[in-house]
């Protein structure tokens, strides 16, 4: 039954891209004819779920093969293999992310500027906290105004306490102080935040790879979570950004904010064929329970079913 809540949660976060997928294509399929007209839609379906050109592709493919084998005789039969198809590139990422217990762990959050990395920093703790782990937030973004201000309301919200220093301190510092606590004894979840700019921007990716370097020289036995925040209501924008930043800090998860805002929530199924990141948690919302752990199960199936 908790089972069931959890995905009819789900589905209503990914509602807008539910719809546009399972209305049209349950109209699609109506037709009952496999014709160039159904290929013709279903490209352009999923090209606007923004399930990327790859996929688009190498499925309308796989159903032409089917279809001339006569392994495939109605239209609505293509579903099963699109969500076949979906669930074979979505396991690849399906690895959530694994917090030991009683030892301390550090998560640094990465991402362009509104990805939503301080409201998912906030809905993590909460997340924590409720599965019993001690937090700790960093205010490592000292670079916008009001930044630490917001971490400090995330903070209140769910009883964590926040390291901070003042606005335009170097992130570095602010960090070092964390990871003094952690050498002291603290022995929870330590979750960085810091400041989104343009990927484009030199000097952000330096900033970042300087406190990854930290964390590194403090606690050479932590092995951090580099998670990457990305916006899904930016469609194929959140896969250049994605890649930028794999490639420059070296992300190790993604979280896919804002899903509950787009109907392109077919990113997911495009970064997976083209990252290989695991995506580790789902924001569907920017209230404190608005974060799912993503599971390539439930996924598809709120999504197609
Ligand atoms: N609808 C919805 N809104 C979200 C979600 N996650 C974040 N937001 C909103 O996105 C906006 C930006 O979120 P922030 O958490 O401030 O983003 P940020 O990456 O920390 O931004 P900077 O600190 O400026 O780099 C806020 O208005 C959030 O409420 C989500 O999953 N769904
Ligand atoms: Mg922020």
């Amino acid at each position: 039954m908790a089972k069931l809540n959890f995905l009819e949660k789900i589905k209503v976060g990914l509602s807008k891209t539910r719809d546009v997928l399972t209305m049209d294509l349950n109209d699609l399929f109506s037709k009952k004819v496999i014709d160039k007209d159904l290929y013709d839609k279903l490209e352009e379906l999923l090209i606007a779920a923004d399930m990327g050109p790859q996929f688009t592709y190498d499925l309308i493919d796989d159903v032409k093969k089917r279809v001339s084998r006569h392994d495939l005789q109605n239209a609505d039969e293509i579903k099963k293999v699109m969500q076949e198809r979906m669930n074979a590139i979505l396991q690849k990422i399906d690895k959530p992310l694994t917090i030991p217990r009683g030892k301390p762990f550090v998560i640094m959050t990465i991402g362009v500027n509104g990805s939503g990395k301080t409201t998912t920093i906030g809905k993590l703790a909460n997340m924590l906290k409720s599965e019993g782990h001690e937090v700790m937030l960093v205010a490592a973004d000292t670079f916008r105004a009001a930044a630490v201000e917001q971490l400090e309301v995330w903070g209140t919200r769910v009883g964590a306490p926040v390291i901070k220093h003042k606005t335009s301190a170097d992130p570095a510092a602010v960090v070092f102080d964390a990871m003094a606590k952690i050498k002291a004894g603290f022995s929870g979840v330590v979750i960085v935040d810091t400041a989104g700019r343009l990927h484009t921007r030199v000097n952000l990716m330096e900033e970042l790879k300087k406190v990854k370097r930290i964390i590194a020289r403090e606690l050479p036995e932590i092995a951090p979570e580099i998670l990457l925040i990305l916006d899904a209501t930016t469609g194929q924008n959140a896969v250049v950004q994605a890649k930028t930043f794999k490639d420059e800090i070296g992300a190790t998860g993604i979280v896919l904010t804002k899903l509950d805002g787009t109907s392109k929530g077919g990113v997911v199924v495009r970064i997976a064929g083209e990252l290989g990141l695991p995506v580790r948690f789902i924001g569907v919302g920017e209230g404190l329970d608005d974060l799912r752990v993503f599971d390539s199960g439930n996924f598809t199936k709120a999504l197609l079913d």
